[in-house]
């Protein structure tokens, strides 16, 4: 792919005036250029999508929604936002959207709060098997303020669906707790989410099901994992990860009343004005979405998925569940090494320009913030252009610079054949400047 002339030219015009932020975000597009992305939450966003963030949209306040604003002059905003509301509803099957959450976490604080008072009961997977922390951490608003109740995965190594969403404990909790609302979707869960068992569920102890598809929304636009609705009554996701769009969140549903209250709850609820040059790209990368590249991109990302948990089971580390039907992985440490940490791992790993995050495993004794695992991801490094070869090379990489115990010769050995790949793939939308910047990069 050709460098972004714009991103040299935005560049060189920051460089003009602050030198300072210039010199360290061409050294982030260093960094984002000649490493391998597998945090499985991050993905490279198309040109188009970033420098339409990079517009005059963002001057303007917009509170309200198109057509009913707070401020004049939104006559642009409104065709904008509206287009985006539009291309959203296409993607996910959805009546009625709302583009303005923030982040993730912003939708799902407001459709909490459109669907519950405080002190209601709402359920929800264990946090440390790979729920979100919007789900009812405690120090969260979330658990704050409303009362989760948490169902399991099974544990049990001989169960044949070890370490999946146990649904019939599900059930059995929300019988007891007969939660308001009932939480599924996560950060770190790898498998199929039956959205109709969830659906049932609900509808037998009369809650609201909310899928928060975070992670998976790109897989259910192209239709690579099956679609939340018409199981669920509401839908929150962020926009940047599978559906490589900006930083972001959204909200869908199909139910006019509870539209009216979500739409109540984002603004004035939990937010003041909307970033509307965010709204813009997330209007541009919900066209990319719609498109049948984006399809078969999707349909990549799982390939490149299994490479890598393949090549990896090859190689004597346990995938958590046998495998992935998604974009991510758990992968289990202990079996490689007992003394293997996640902490560790993800240090060796950046320094060979693998860029990975420690994650909790289920059932894993060691702290957060050590770990017996790790969290791998395909979504960008197939955006770069990676295919199912390419992913066993880095899985192949990713064992020699833990198996060596992050020996730093051997770092240094893959920390160089990582950027010759690299090279080979560049990344949309940067800059020949951003490729370079040597006298920053260096420095940590
Ligand atoms: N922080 C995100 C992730 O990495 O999965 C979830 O919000």
């Amino acid at each position: 792919m050709a460098h972004d002339r714009i991103t040299d030219d935005v560049l060189a015009l920051l460089r003009a005036q602050d030198p300072e932020v210039a010199d360290l975000i061409a050294a982030e597009g260093n960094r984002q250029a000649t490493t391998i992305e597998l945090i499985a939450s991050e993905n490279h966003v198309s040109p188009a999508v970033m420098h339409a963030m990079g517009t005059c949209l963002t001057n303007k306040y917009a509170e309200g929604y198109p057509g009913a604003r707070y401020y004049g002059g939104c006559e642009f905003h409104d065709r904008v936002e509206q287009i985006a509301r539009d291309r959203a509803c296409a993607l996910f099957g959805g009546g009625f959207a709302n583009v303005q959450p923030h982040s993730g976490a912003q939708a799902n604080t407001a459709v909490f709060m459109a669907l519950m008072n405080p002190g209601d009961t709402f359920a929800a997977l264990v946090l440390k098997d790979g729920g979100h922390l919007s789900h009812g951490m405690k120090i969260n608003f979330s658990g704050t303020f409303f009362n989760p109740v948490f169902y399991p995965l099974h544990a049990d190594p001989a169960h044949p669906d070890f370490e999946r969403i146990d649904y019939d404990a599900a059930r059995r909790l929300c019988l007891e707790h007969r939660p308001k609302v009932l939480m599924c979707g996560y950060s770190a869960y790898p498998r199929v989410i039956d959205f109709k068992r969830f659906r049932e569920i609900a509808d037998e102890v009369g809650a609201v099901l909310v899928a928060d598809i975070a992670h998976i929304a790109g897989l259910v636009a192209a239709g690579v994992h099956p679609s939340p609705f018409p199981h669920a009554h509401v839908v929150t996701t962020t926009t940047h990860k599978t559906l490589r769009g900006p930083r972001g969140g959204l909200i869908v549903t199909n139910d006019e009343e509870l539209a009216k209250k979500i739409d109540k709850a984002v603004f004035p609820g939990v937010q003041g004005g909307p970033l509307m040059h965010v709204i813009g790209a997330k209007a541009v990368a919900f066209g990319e979405a719609l498109t049948p590249e984006f399809k078969a991109y999707s349909r990549r990302v799982v390939t490149n998925a299994q490479a890598l948990a393949s090549e990896l089971t090859r190689l004597n580390y346990r995938i958590t569940t046998g495998g992935t039907d998604n974009h991510l992985m758990l992968v289990d440490l202990r079996k490689r090494s007992e003394t293997l940490t996640g902490a560790d791992a993800e240090k060796w790993l950046e320094a060979a320009g693998i860029v990975c995050n420690k994650n909790a495993i289920p059932s894993d004794t060691r702290p957060p913030k050590v770990t017996s695992g790790v969290r791998l991801g395909a979504p960008a490094a197939t955006t770069r252009g990676f295919g199912p070869g390419e992913m066993a090379a880095v899985a192949q990489w990713i064992d020699r610079v833990l198996g060596s115990g992050g020996d730093q010769a051997a770092t240094r050995q893959v920390r160089a054949e990582v950027a010759a790949l690299c090279e080979r793939f560049p990344l949309p939308g940067h800059g020949r400047a951003a490729t370079r910047a040597p006298e920053v990069a260096g420095r940590r």
